[in-house]
């Protein structure tokens, strides 16, 4: 079947990550079912005024399978989920893969123009949202993406869905009891498709497989400390890579524990759930973090049963680290992974130091890991450079993407993260920023080239260059470089122009600043690369001319 995916590590490697007890033959859905078997009666998921046991979240997972493929969607076809934190999500996701089907994980900030991409380039045969989210009906994207992609047979909507819309379906529909069609797919296959951060153009694709996944969540589980009396809360969304797998909700599964669906961060929403649930461990990106403690001051909520807070997806300032154990009474654990698999930690046990100024070490001693110059040699022990990872849970390539895959993997097959790091004598990396010009919004990617694309298609802007700039509570923020053809169109006008286009809300640009001319960085042909870095130091001029009593006439800026 055209479209299937596949991710292939050489044969001597594969048999070593066997051979070590890495991967174990068992597929995601064989997996779950044995996790029923064991904790049949005790509490997997909460969500809402939904409490499914395992046994009853296996059975999810079986109605879910034996309804897609009954409807006649085939193993090794693609499917977008794009669903907030719901129970839905558990059996959508783990139904489509205990039958073969490979799902596509959206976000639920995703619009229009993510969403048009993210069909394309998997060839999705069919699209899950929910009726509406966060004020936002779902099912216009839906309607569209039907009308737009021939490709795409089924949107299945988990809500309402109006009786004379022919282009919706519900997921009762989808929901089945004959499992005769079903077959375990095989461990190696892929289990599933994760987005790619990105740092140019559109997203990629990252193929995961049964066993490397399940490796890298088992592993994290026992990392994270995880056991059948863990109560795990999902506060980011439930399909990033960071609450799905390290050790994330498949971590809680693997060892027993109860997972809690948090539809918001927020501390009033959040700090409830802990108490009510009694949570004993949260995922957070650094702004969330910082929110809480700041939250913790005012807040009557009980939140003695939390025991630890992992904090990773963007860096954690040091001393923003500090405040953790003394402000929440839990332990912190800094967690620097990416979604092509390398994940490292922090070890609960580590010492206070350790914790607070390092990223953390890898999960696996199969890890291999490079920090290198830019001409690829292994830079001086402790000395700053790029890091290119290679192992049992890290992809070899992107889903068919052969431009993407030379640029991001070495010839020895090391993925190259994009990320500048140092490694302590004991083995602990410390993350210094990106080579790259993706921006890290509070764990949110952008890629500016995607942005900047957007800008100049706007009559009245001739070009657009679009750099991070730092920022105390998300850490980078997006500043973008207009040069205007005529008139200037008001930045809140061409924030919500580019807003209108169907962007998610995190890419649109937090500060429009227009100017003549970019400045020249040098003589003959100027890179848009070196163009941002010449940019992004005008922004940090501005910023501190902004602070000082006189404000530069020259630009507006907002
Ligand atoms: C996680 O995954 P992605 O794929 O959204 O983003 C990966 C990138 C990394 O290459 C790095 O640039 C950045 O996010 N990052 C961090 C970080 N954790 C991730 N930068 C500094 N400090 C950290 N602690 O973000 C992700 C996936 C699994 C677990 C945790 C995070």
């Amino acid at each position: 079947m055209p479209g299937v995916p596949t991710q292939e590590w050489p044969v001597a490697d594969a048999t070593r990550y066997r051979d070590a007890g890495y991967w174990q033959g068992e597929s995601i859905g064989a997996w779950l079912r044995a996790r029923a078997a064991q904790h049949a009666e005790r509490t997997a998921v909460v969500g809402g005024s939904t409490r499914w046991s395992y046994a009853r979240l296996d059975q999810e997972a079986d109605r879910v399978a034996a309804g897609f493929l009954a409807r006649g969607v085939q193993p090794g076809e693609r499917v977008v989920v794009q669903l907030p934190n719901v129970p839905e999500f558990l059996a959508v996701m783990l139904g489509l893969i205990r039958a073969g089907i490979v799902p596509v994980f959206a976000l639920p900030a995703h619009r229009q123009t993510e969403i048009d991409n993210i069909a394309t380039v998997s060839g999705a045969v069919a699209y899950v949202i929910p009726a509406v989210h966060e004020k936002f009906d779902y099912r216009t994207l839906g309607r569209s993406l039907r009308a737009s992609h021939a490709t795409v047979r089924h949107v299945v909507v988990a809500g309402v869905v109006e009786q004379d819309d022919p282009d919706l379906e519900s997921l009762d529909a989808f929901r089945g009891d004959d499992l005769s069609l079903l077959i375990d797919p095989p461990s190696s296959s892929v289990a599933f498709l994760q987005l790619s951060g990105g740092s140019t153009g559109l997203s990629k694709l990252i193929p995961r497989t049964h066993d490397d996944y399940l490796y890298s969540v088992r592993e994290s589980a026992t990392i994270c400390g995880l056991s059948p009396a863990s109560v795990y809360l999902v506060v980011l969304p439930v399909a990033h890579n960071f609450p799905m797998s390290s050790p994330g909700f498949l971590g809680a599964l693997d060892a027993g524990a109860c997972i809690v669906l948090s539809p918001s961060p927020a501390p009033d929403v959040a700090f409830a759930l802990i108490e009510q649930e009694r949570v004993t461990i949260a995922a957070a990106v650094p702004p969330i973090a910082l929110m809480w403690l700041e939250a913790k001051a005012i807040t009557s909520a009980d939140l003695s049963s939390l025991e630890v807070l992992q904090v990773g997806g963007a860096k954690l300032t040091p001393a923003i680290a500090a405040r953790v154990t003394p402000t929440l009474g839990a332990t912190l654990q800094q967690v620097f992974g990416m979604a092509e698999g390398l994940v490292n930690y922090t070890r609960l046990d580590d010492d206070v130091d350790t914790i607070c100024n390092t990223q953390g070490r890898p999960i696996s001693a199969d890890d291999e890991l490079r920090i290198v110059d830019d001409d690829d040699v292994p830079v001086a022990p402790g000395a700053i450079g790029h890091l290119q990872t290679r192992g049992p849970y890290t992809i070899r390539g992107y889903y068919q993407n052969a431009a993407a895959n030379a640029r991001s993997f070495t010839d020895d097959g090391f993925y190259r993260t994009g990320d500048l790091v140092s490694r302590t004598a004991a083995g602990y990396l410390v993350v210094h920023g990106r080579a790259t010009d993706q921006i890290n919004r509070g764990g949110e990617k952008v890629s500016p080239e995607e942005v900047e694309d957007h800008l100049v298609a706007h009559p009245a802007v001739l070009d657009a260059v679009v750099v991070s700039v730092p920022d105390d509570y998300l850490g980078e923020r997006s500043c973008a470089f207009v040069i205007p053809r005529a008139e200037r169109v008001p930045p809140p006008v061409l924030k919500s122009w580019i807003r209108n286009r169907g962007l998610a809300a995190y890419k649109v640009p937090d500060q429009i600043v227009f100017v003549d001319a970019f400045p020249s960085t040098g003589v003959g042909k100027t890179s848009r690369k070196d163009l941002r870095g010449a940019l992004r130091a005008l922004a940090a001029e501005q910023a501190t001319a902004a602070a000082a009593p006189v404000s530069t006439p020259d630009s507006r800026v907002s």
